[in-house]
């Protein structure tokens, strides 16, 4: 045998837990349309530093498309059909995104998956996520579909209470994770993003998480 036959697909997927799925480089022949679908976005609705609910400034700066959007401010976190910044509806959800995220769902045993709402998330080097549970969402039988474009980030993958252990998952490039069913409530965060330049994104890495919130 060939030694190489092996990679000849790329890299396979991998099962962090019963409902968490890592595909590695997934999007990455899809990048190029992603950023040209993302750029009209964020010149309707710029990133922006949003503020927890005690008062704190985001380190990661954020927009929304989709029906409705994250946000967080003084009254706390929810989803908001309008942009608080512009007072108008979310951009549209893009169509390559929201079929990406359909197909790495059903990779991962979600079938059937139609988001409504996408996170953006933009990172520079030393920006960090800190340990949280997505539990704003409706419905927690429905995944979460996240994108990793850019930066290399190690993402912190915990259990169901915030002291236990996380194991720590390299993200690069065009990896998508998709994770649902019992895993949905794990603590998770990002660790402070390493300096450097990323040949096609420069210094920053951009999360999508895709949901159907609603
Ligand atoms: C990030 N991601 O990777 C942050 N949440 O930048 C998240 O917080 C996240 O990747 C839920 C599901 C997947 C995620
Ligand atoms: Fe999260």
């Amino acid at each position: 045998m060939i030694q190489s036959d092996l990679d000849l697909f790329g890299p396979q997927p991998q099962r962090l837990a019963s409902h968490t799925v890592l595909l590695p480089g997934f999007a990455l022949g899809e990048v190029e349309a992603l950023l040209d679908a993302l750029r009209p976005v964020l010149r309707a609705a710029p990133l922006r530093h949003m503020h927890t609910p005690g008062g704190l400034r985001m380190a990661v700066g954020l927009s929304n498309c989709g029906a409705l959007g994250w946000i967080s401010d003084e009254q706390g976190y929810r989803y908001s059909p309008v942009d608080p910044l512009s007072g108008q509806p979310w951009p549209d959800l893009p169509p390559v995104l929201q079929a990406l995220a359909a197909r790495a769902a059903a990779l991962a045993g979600f079938d059937g998956f139609l988001a409504d709402a996408c996170l953006i998330n933009h990172y520079l080097p030393g920006t960090r996520l800190s340990l949280h549970q997505d539990r704003d969402e409706r419905d927690y039988d429905q995944p979460i579909v996240s994108i990793s474009l850019g930066l290399p980030a190690v993402f912190l993958f915990g259990g169901l209470q915030r002291s236990a252990q996380s194991r720590r998952i390299p993200l690069t490039h065009g990896d998508v994770l998709v994770w649902g069913g019992e895993d949905r409530l794990r603590f998770h965060g990002v660790l402070p993003i390493k300096p450097g330049v990323h040949p096609r994104l420069g210094e920053r890495r951009i999360n999508l998480t895709l949901r159907k919130a609603g």
